[in-house]
């Protein structure tokens, strides 16, 4: 199932037709050079195209009132003074005679991709719009913005496709107050925004903006509010949002379909949003988002003024959404203090309303929080505004490769590891042809179906001697082989019975009953980002507690990792698995674990003790700042 990109050139034909220093940033040739970076790096070619439509009224009416519609439709035939009097109604915005036109397609635009993913057609998508439309609300432009494309989008997928749960991610580096309005009373919609906010400083200086605004009445808790108070921010701030904020509540909210408020002005270089995040952090976002929903997410262009790192940030999108591997992520040296501040203040705020944020550690040991280096700063030099261009990566052609005895089928989208004639020596043998092949970057990940998992992954540590290996272990054995303890390998042990107290640094025993999905969320995947391995060793042994959807969920995470080389142990006794393994290696989209997985209150707190007690080795654990 493919990825739908969404474009036509009719939106770049409007533009400022007077001097205004708070808009020149919004151009036609955002657009443009988006699109053609997509075609560049061939990208646009592995796309489904997909049509632009105009808007109906009724489409419109869903999120704006009459009057507002009857008000916008009459600016292609204003004149220019009569443009810049309409104009002076509304907050940061221009019109043209040709903007009606261009709202009516990016609300169209938004439109055909969620029918696109909704009908099966693809899996997932991207919309190229102009005009944006996070800040515009029931009866009024702001922002740029004319009409709410996402907003829209969300109450259109709700009423034609009788979708239940909608969940709205605003990575853009302004609050999206039009979609918090739209949805404030909506538990039905989740609404997560990150913002720069500097105290209510920034634009658009609203109270609504900050953390402690959580929705109203029945929708309160389902609006998440991160604000950054300090510029330069960097990826590992945005990492630490999704790790502990968002993806654990996403989890538990458990939405039909996702939709992104993709603006880029979050990205390094982007002369509004100043932060420092880089552009390959977007294909991370993006990636972490992909299971959610069985897949379904679309992403709809916000904003993004820095014409090379948007371009660079849209390429970085829809790479992910085609399924390639993540880059490797760089310089995660853990939050600033400032980002801890943010985080603690939301997860606090919300902890009434969602079990996955509950009993949490209230106070940091100090020691932690001081050492830590601030980089969210009052300015960010020129200096920090350089960053590498993305490698120009391709993904093997060939994907995923299987050791698997003759008598089961091969999996779908998998090929088979020949075995020699002698069964005894066969399996090892494959094995260590595989571990090859994946260490060559020849295949991107594989599977094995072994008769002791422990002695696999001695032999697989025996073929990686320079190799960070990442090992993540699901059930109850007692047996792990001897682990290197010398940091050459990071071992993560999920198992339902108590397990051994943390021997070092690189053994981190986990002992949950239930919140595995919380538990991969905000302790595995940070342990794992910071830690980035050349190799994830994923082994299942049986006697687990894990599901198979939660476990497909791990699978398709982990891939954002060591540039997707995943290579996943199967014991025996879990033959049921080899085929939902095969099926998330290979690229589709991971099963929902149902919103009936939310952790205890017992898992919770355990997990939140762990944590605390790593966090003076793992900054990327943290979640408190001195508020
Ligand atoms: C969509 C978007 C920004 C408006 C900034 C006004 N709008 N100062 O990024
Ligand atoms: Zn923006």
């Amino acid at each position: 199932m493919g990825t739908a990109l969404v474009f036509d050139e009719e939106m770049t034909r409007y533009k400022l037709l007077w001097f205004d220093p708070a808009c020149v940033i919004e151009t036609p040739e955002r657009l443009t050079v988006s699109h053609e970076a997509l075609v560049r790096t061939g990208l646009a070619a592995r796309c489904v195209p997909t049509p632009v439509r105009e808007a109906s009224d009724d489409d419109i009416l869903l999120v704006h009132s009459k009057e507002y519609l009857e008000a916008v439709k009459k600016t292609p035939y204003m004149t220019l003074d009569d443009l810049k009097e309409f104009t002076l109604n509304y907050g940061d915005v221009y019109f043209h005679p040709n903007i009606y036109h261009c709202a009516k397609l990016a609300v169209g635009a938004a439109l055909q991709l969620v029918d696109a993913v909704m009908t099966g057609k693809v899996r997932n998508g991207m919309a190229l719009v102009r005009p944006p439309g996070h800040h515009s609300m029931r009866s009024a432009a702001s922002g740029f913005c004319v009409f709410n494309n996402v907003a829209i989008a969300a109450k259109y997928a709700q009423q034609k496709y009788a979708v239940q749960r909608v969940l709205i991610v605003d990575w853009d580096i302004h609050h999206g107050q039009g979609v918090q309005y739209a949805f404030e009373d909506d538990p039905s919609v989740l609404y997560f925004s990150w913002h720069r906010y500097e105290h209510q400083e920034f634009w658009p200086k609203l109270r609504d903006s900050d953390y402690d605004c959580v929705g109203k009445d029945k929708g309160a808790g389902f609006t998440i509010n991160v604000p950054w108070n300090k510029i330069g921010m960097q990826n590992s701030d945005y990492l630490a949002v999704f790790c502990h904020v968002l993806l654990p509540v996403a989890y538990e909210f458990c939405p039909d379909l996702v939709l992104v408020c993709a603006g880029f002005d979050s990205a390094i270089g982007d002369p509004e949003g100043e932060m420092c995040a880089t552009p390959d952090i977007f294909a991370h976002l993006t990636h972490l988002l992909m299971n959610l929903a069985g897949g379904k997410l679309c992403a709809v262009l916000e904003g993004g003024y820095n014409l090379t790192s948007l371009s660079q940030s849209v390429c970085l999108t829809v790479q992910s959404l085609l399924g390639d591997p993540p880059p490797r992520p760089t310089d995660l040296q853990g939050p600033c203090q400032s980002a801890l501040e943010s985080i603690q203040c939301v997860r606090s705020a919300h902890r009434k309303y969602w079990s996955c944020l509950q009993h949490a550690v209230q106070r940091p040991p100090s020691d932690v929080s001081t050492k830590l280096e601030a980089h969210g700063e009052a300015r960010v030099s020129k200096a920090d505004l350089v960053w590498p261009q993305p490698a120009r990566h391709l993904p093997p052609a060939l994907c995923t490769a299987a050791v698997i005895p003759e008598d089961l089928l091969c999996p779908l989208g998998c090929f088979r590891i020949p075995r020699e004639q002698d069964v005894a020596v066969s399996t090892w043998s494959s094995l260590a042809a595989l571990v090859g092949r994946l260490q060559r970057n020849e295949i991107r990940n594989g599977l094995a179906l072994v008769s002791d998992v422990s002695m696999a992954m001695a032999h697989v540590f025996g073929h990686t001697p320079k190799q960070r290996v990442l090992a993540v272990c699901v059930g109850d054995t007692e047996a792990l082989p001897g682990l290197p303890e010398d940091g050459k390998t990071l071992t993560v042990h999920f198992s339902k019975e108590a397990l051994d107290k943390p021997r070092c640094k690189y053994y981190i025993p986990v002992c949950l009953k239930k919140g595995l999905m919380q538990a991969a969320c905000s302790l595995l995947l940070p342990l794992s980002y910071q830690y980035d391995p050349d190799l994830v060793l994923l082994t299942r042994v049986p006697g687990s507690h894990m599901d198979q959807s939660e476990w497909q969920q791990l699978v398709g995470l982990l891939q954002g990792l060591a540039g997707g080389h995943v290579l996943v142990l199967i014991q025996e006794g879990e033959k049921a698995l080899v085929g939902p393994t095969a099926s998330s290696l290979s690229g589709s989209p991971a099963s929902s674990p149902g919103p009936l997985s939310a952790p205890g209150a017992e898992d919770i707190e355990a997990l939140e003790r762990l944590k605390y007690r790593l966090t003076t080795d793992w900054k990327l654990l943290q979640t408190s700042g001195e508020c």
